[in-house]
């Protein structure tokens, strides 16, 4: 049997999204969609079979990436359910189609989520964001473009600090920003009008799956009773936890928490560096997706309608 391979275009986008140089759940789906579309628009099999083990190798490269964030696979299994033809090259015309279809929904369903989430927003609010969401951008810069006057305080998001992108492009919208260290958001509650953040994965029964620090900022949010706002795309739901599956929690490298100079001067200590934590549904306010607002708890029903009862991974298939 002729060797597999892998299109550079795959293992370029892979190696980008193991070390967040294509980061936020949003554009990792973009970028996987985009890396199969090469694959097939410049395939080398010589039979529909040879095809197909390539789009399986070249999908389990991407998917070995992060573990959480599931509009990866999500992504995968839309151009794969795409996929039908008898000759090569038909295959190869189904795929790109089903691609670009993909990442086409993907910038109409963020807009038609942002002017949702904007909604939620009046002239005046401060909103408070912890790591960098683009389906949260998008409900910030709606408000913004129906003229409403918003202000943000912008968690740093540690160890990555991706709140430093929040901060700018929230800049770029001419939104004023007060940009926090994560351990201060308690003492900011009292002043905001909303907690805004996006989503990697939502569990069944309304859990979110966001960024390390999400849940202590979520309680607190509630003990303050200031709402807590999930912004996230019906990408980021993840099928396989309505068969009682569970989000597997990403663990990255140590060396992002600390350097190893400084660690060596502390002497023998471990280090843990969990990527993110789950927030349960009671929470959450709501979850704003493109197809409306939903309480956490019947967002069980918007999955069931989209993917069915049983989610199919057709990369194995
Ligand atoms: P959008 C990010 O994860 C953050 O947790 C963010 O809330 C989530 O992806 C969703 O991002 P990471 O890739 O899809 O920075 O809303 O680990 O852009």
């Amino acid at each position: 049997m002729a060797s597999i391979e892998i299109h550079p275009d795959v293992e370029a986008t892979a190696e980008e999204i193991a070390a967040m140089e294509i980061r936020g759940a949003a554009t990792i789906a973009a970028a996987t969609a985009g890396a199969l579309g090469s694959q097939a628009a410049e395939s080398t099999a010589e039979t529909p079979e040879q095809f197909h083990d390539e789009l399986q190798t070249a999908a389990q490269r991407l998917l070995d990436t992060r573990p959480t964030a599931v509009s990866l696979p999500n992504a995968l299994r839309y151009v794969f359910e795409r996929i039908d033809g008898e000759t090569v090259e038909e295959l190869a015309t189904s795929t790109v189609a089903g691609v670009d279809e993909f990442q086409h929904r993907l910038d109409t369903a963020q807009d038609d989520l942002g002017a949702i989430g904007a909604n939620r927003l009046r002239d005046g609010d401060t909103v408070l964001t912890h790591c960098h969401s683009t389906d949260v951008l998008a409900c910030i810069e709606a408000a913004v473009g129906q003229g409403k006057s918003l202000s943000a305080i912008v968690k740093e998001t540690r160890p990555r600090n991706q709140g430093h992108i929040t901060a700018k492009q929230l800049r770029e919208l001419d939104v004023p920003v007060t940009l926090i260290v994560d351990g201060a958001a308690g003492r900011y509650l009292d002043e905001v009008d909303h907690v805004f953040v996006g989503a990697d994965s939502i569990a069944a029964d309304g859990s979110v799956v966001n960024k390390i620090g999400t849940r202590s900022l979520a309680v607190t949010a509630r003990e303050r009773d200031t709402p807590m706002v999930v912004a996230a795309q019906t990408i980021k739901l993840d099928p396989a936890t309505l068969s009682g599956h569970t989000v597997e929690i990403e663990s990255r490298s140590e060396a992002e928490v600390i350097d190893t100079d400084r660690r060596e001067s502390i002497g023998e200590i471990e280090v843990g560096n969990p990527a993110f934590d789950v927030t349960p549904p009671r929470y959450v306010d709501a979850i704003v997706t493109e197809h409306g607002q939903f309480p956490p708890e019947s967002i069980v029903m918007v999955m069931r309608e989209l993917f069915g009862e049983h989610h199919r991974t057709p990369w194995t298939e």
